[in-house]
Order: C-alpha cells, then structure tokens, then sequence
C-alpha cells in the first residue's frame, strides 16, 4: 500500500477484507493437519454457543474519541476510538503517556462476565493488544503493558480468565499480530509519523521480538478459547503459519478467526454487516453496540434489544455466531446503556435460547415473515412481522408436523395447524405476539425437514414477495450477476444486459388466487433513460421504461403494473428487454417485487 491511503489505496485494502473476512479462502483441507472430526470437535461449542460478548479496551478509553480536534482527520467511518493514534497522528511519545493515567479502579471481572452471561452469551473475546500496541495483560516481551506502565498495576485478562472459568464463560483474546503504532518495526497500516522510514522497517523483527512473544503469553498465561486476530493483509503464509503452529504447540484446542491471515483460521468474519444468504462456510459477524468499537464518550447511537434480537436471530437462522462488542470506559466499566440493552437481551434469551443456541440454519430458502432455526425434529419459526390475518405459513413443508406452541407459552398450548396444499403448511397464531421483537413457534416434525425451495407467493399484503438478482435463472450472452458488495446483497444487480433477447426469469408457485403489484428495484444512468423491458407472469405481460435513477449506486422502485394469479399451480416470473438503446445496457437490476393489493 502506498504512504498516504488514498481512495485506491482504500478500496483495495477494504477489499482484500473482505475477502479474508467472508472466509472465502478457507482451504478444504485443515492447515493444522487436523482430520475433519477432530476440527468438529474442537469446534462444537463454538457451534452451539451462537452469541458472545467482544470487548475493545484499552487506554484510548481515555481521550474517547477526541483528541484536540484532530480525531476527524484522517477518521475512516465506524473506525475511531480505538483509532484514535492513527487517525489524529499521535505521536508515541503523547500517547505512551496516557497510561500512567490508566487506572480503572471500577474494574470488576466477575461483574463484566455477569454482565454477558445474564445477557446470554456464552463466549467473550476482549482486546489483548489493539493496533496501539499497548497490552492489556502482564506481558514481559514488551514493557508497554498494563501492569507495568500504568497506576493500576493489575492483570484484568488474568482476573477475566478466574471469573470466565467461575461462571462457565469461555475467554478469547483479541490480538492485533500485524499492525501496532506503537513499533518501529511494524509494517501494514504502520505508524509513519514517528517512523517514516519505511525501508528501514522489518516486519520479522516486528513479529519475532513482539506479536509472537506476546501471543505466546497470551496462550500460556490464560489458555484462551479463541484467538481474535486482524487485519492480516501484509502477512505472508509463512508468518500466518507461525502464529498457527505456536498455537497447535501450546493450546491445540484454542479456536482461531481468519484474520490470522492466508487462509489459516477456524471461520469467516463479516464486520458490521450479516450475509444475505447462507454462506458455505462458518462465520461469526462482529458488530458494535452503537457506532464505534473502542468507548466514545459522544457515541449515542445505542441499538434497541429487539434489532440486537433480531441481528441475533438473522445470523443464527445462516449458521453463524454473533460477537457483539461493548467498549467499556477507562474507569472500567460498561456504559450504562449497553448494560441496559445487554440486560434487555438477556429477558428474551431466558425466554427464547433453545431456539438459539445448539441450532442450526433453518431449511428454508426466505421467509417474507421471518427467519428459522433448526434442531433434529424441531423447526423454530422465529415471527419478525407477524401476520395481521394470524395464518402463518410456512412455505414448502413436506414433513408432517406433529404439534405447534409458541416457546415462550410454558404450557405449550397447542396451536392448531393445517394443510394449506400438498406441500405447505398454515399455523393459526393468537392476535398478538409474545414478544414484538420475535415471537418463536416450536413446530415438531416428524424427522428431518424435507423442503420446496421454489418461492411461495404470499398473498398477505404486509408481506413482500421479493425475488432478487442473485436468485434469477439468467439467460443470453451478455447478461451477468454481478455488484455484490461483501455477501451484503444491497448493492447487487443483474446488469450489462446488451442483447434484447438476453432474459431474467425466477419461477414460483402459488397456493391461492391474488393480485399483485409488480416493483422493480433498478439503477440506471442518463444514457439508459428510455430503455424498455417487459415482465411477464400467468399469460400477463407488463411493460415499463427505465428512468435515470441519479446517483450512481442508489437503487430507486418503480412499480410496472398489477397482475393477477387466478389460482394455485407453478409459474414463472420473467424480464426481457423490449427496446435498448444502442450502446446501452437495459438497467441493473436488482429485483422484482411482487406486492400483494389489499383485496
Ligand atoms: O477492532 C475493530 C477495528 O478497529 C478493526 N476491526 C474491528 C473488529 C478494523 N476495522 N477495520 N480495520 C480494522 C481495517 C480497515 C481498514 C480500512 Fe482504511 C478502513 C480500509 C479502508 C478504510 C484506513 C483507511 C486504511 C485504509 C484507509
């Protein structure tokens, strides 16, 4: 990477993130050279825990996110407090002495494992060592540690460890093994204000007398259960390999995040976002609690519990965990509101964790009102929107159902279920739900789920039935798939779409007669303006011009017409060009909506 992190710079940088982070270089065979079952093994509470605790602290808790103004500098979004070294330039001879005022006498270990196990989470993984490069733990291979360099002159990871094992948490730790702005010798996003003399930086030094020492520490003095590391896209495989021996040799059974970088980790990390669809393989999505990972005294943009819950939920029904993050404050403590929403969780968790935890994803492709969770013989139907008629159904469900309650009901007072078609099925929920942030139904089948994938037309009109680019059958030579930004799907499209009989089409089936407005969801330049396309479904064909959407990536609706689907049976929804201006693509797509009309 260039000196000065330009948008190029950036945009590379992010992406190779991104890429680490989805996973999408994990080798089928373990580096480890462990067999399939043993990495089964040593991951099965990682499986079943779904929902940890990440905290970032360190001793940029003290300025909070501000420093003399200059904190906006340099500030990538979401990305200050803990960086505010970088971002605000500061030298190490300023920063170095924040720690002698780092003294969080609050501090109380077994409260802050409380905290999260009452919230419901079953794993933490707290900031070792940040990109500051100051250590949070008693660590003889650097001085720059928290027992050394500060009044406070206690071990808070040693007190973690004793109160985790107390209370039946595990522990992970966050290590920044690459990029430190504390070190001469490190390199990635390195410190170039002290030392600008990149030629003379030597990433072994670095890593030799510093990140492994100190990782090494970490594995001995607390045995953690995750190593959490970041940011690895200046590391080589063979110093990926090194961490990943050091710890088989010392702690074979810690779990390890991908960012230890080349391909080596355990699972994928998507950050401050969840995938769109089911990715192939483990994932564990990291969020804040409000905008910034490290404390911000002035950050109040606190998520409710319900979208906690919900967040929750939508990871959990695609197989991955949740590590959401607190930034506790340089007295030690949490923010009073976290501990708040943290506690909120908690009520539903009581109520609802079976539905979470030891599951896995649900059968199913989407569901308009929700999302599932699985176990053998169990389908937990988690209702996000709940239906105003009270008929949920439950799309392409073969497997017979033996009895429905809603869990949060302990009597498990059954709710009446019926055939709704050969292959779908109807549950009569009561008028209200349990919970509005997500009322969960027990269905027991009768084995495994057997399930109809093809998209169910939902005739609710508070349901939407959305059929997106990435699930479109496409067909012609130039048109492509393409836009989809880190498995976010906001941003994906169906597009270079030149050819007038290139086509798009996605079948469905219905269960009941009704009429349905038809959305497109598009972008489109000035020069596309004008372009005409064509939807058809049941004998019925709509045509609708393109419109310049403006700026470049907003996607805008545009409603083509209404159809109607007169009773059950199989179709298929399609769009073809009808006119495209030469030298144009038709639009980019993003999906076709089908909203059901208010009879
Ligand atoms: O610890 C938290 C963050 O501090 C850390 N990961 C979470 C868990 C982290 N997030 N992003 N990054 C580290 C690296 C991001 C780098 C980039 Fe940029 C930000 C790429 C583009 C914007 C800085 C500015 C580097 C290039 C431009």
């Amino acid at each position: 990477m260039s000196r000065r992190h330009g948008a190029i710079g950036a945009c590379l940088l992010a992406l190779a993130l991104m890429r680490v982070c989805m996973g999408a270089d994990q080798p089928a065979t373990s580096p480890s050279g462990e067999t399939p079952q043993q990495r089964d093994a040593r991951l099965a509470w990682w499986r079943e825990a779904r929902f940890g605790l990440f905290m970032h602290w360190g001793i940029y808790a003290i300025p909070a996110n501000e420093w003399k103004g200059l904190e906006k500098k340099n500030s990538p979004p979401g990305l200050g407090a803990e960086w505010i070294m970088y971002n605000a330039k500061i030298p190490v001879a300023e920063y170095e002495p924040l720690a002698r005022q780092f003294n969080p006498v609050k501090f109380n270990a077994d409260e802050w494992v409380h905290i999260a196990a009452d919230a419901g989470m079953k794993y933490m993984v707290i900031t070792a060592k940040h990109c500051d490069g100051f250590a949070m733990f008693a660590s003889k291979a650097s001085k720059y540690n928290i027992v050394d360099a500060t009044p406070f002159g206690r071990d808070p990871m040693k007190e973690l460890k004793a109160a985790c094992d107390k209370q039946g948490m595990r522990l992970g730790f966050y290590y920044s093994h690459s990029w430190d702005w504390h070190e001469p010798d490190a390199l990635g996003l390195d410190n170039t204000w002290d030392f600008p003399d990149r030629a003379k930086k030597d990433i072994n030094k670095y890593l030799a007398s510093k990140s492994l020492p100190q990782v090494k520490e970490l594995l001995t003095l607390y045995k953690p259960a995750i190593l959490w590391f970041d940011v690895p896209n200046d590391l080589k495989p063979e110093h990926s390999r090194q961490f990943l021996d050091l710890i088989r040799a010392l702690q074979p059974d810690c779990v390890v995040n991908d960012r230890i970088g080349n391909g080596m980790g355990d699972y994928g990390t998507p950050e401050q976002f969840i995938p769109a669809g089911r990715p192939d393989s483990l994932f564990e999505v990291c969020m804040t609690l409000n905008n910034h990972w490290g404390y911000d005294k002035n950050d109040h943009h606190w998520k409710p519990a319900g979208e906690v819950i919900r967040n929750l939920v939508d990871i959990v029904s695609k197989g991955g965990n949740y590590l959401l993050n607190v930034g506790p404050t340089a007295e030690g403590v949490f923010p009073p509101e976290a501990i708040r929403i943290l506690a909120e969780v908690g009520q539903w968790m009581k109520v609802n964790g079976q539905s979470i935890y030891g599951t896995t994803a649900g059968p199913f492709a989407a569901l308009p009102w929700g999302r599932c969770t699985a176990k053998p013989g169990k389908l937990y139907l988690h209702v996000l929107d709940w239906p105003a008629d009270g008929r949920l159904l439950v799309p392409g469900l073969k497997t017979n159902v033996v009895q429905a309650h809603l869990l949060a009901d302990a009597q498990h007072k059954p709710l009446s279920v019926t055939r709704a078609g050969e292959q779908d099925v109807a549950v009569a929920l009561p008028g209200e739900p349990a919970d509005p942030a997500d009322t969960v139904v027990v269905l027991e089948i009768e084995g495994e789920p057997v399930v109809d994938l093809t998209p169910v037309l939902f005739n609710q009109p508070q349901y939407r039935n959305v059929f997106g680019a990435s699930a479109a059958k496409l067909h012609g030579k130039t048109i492509r798939y393409g836009g989809r930004n880190m498995g976010q799907q906001i941003y994906d499209h169906i597009g270079s779409w030149k050819d007038a009989a290139d086509w798009a089409g996605w079948d469905c089936r219905a269960i009941a007669p009704g009429a349905f407005d038809v959305v497109i969801t598009c972008k489109a330049d000035a020069a596309q303006q004008g372009n005409e396309y064509m939807v058809n479904i049941a004998d019925q064909q709509l045509t609708g011009q393109v419109n310049a959407t403006g700026e470049k990536s907003t996607f805008k609706e545009f409603k083509v017409g209404t159809v109607t689907i007169s009773g059950p049976g199989r179709y298929e929804l399609t769009v073809k060009p009808k006119t495209i201006k030469p030298g144009t693509a038709l639009m980019d797509l993003h999906a076709v909506t089908l909203v059901p009309v208010r009879k």
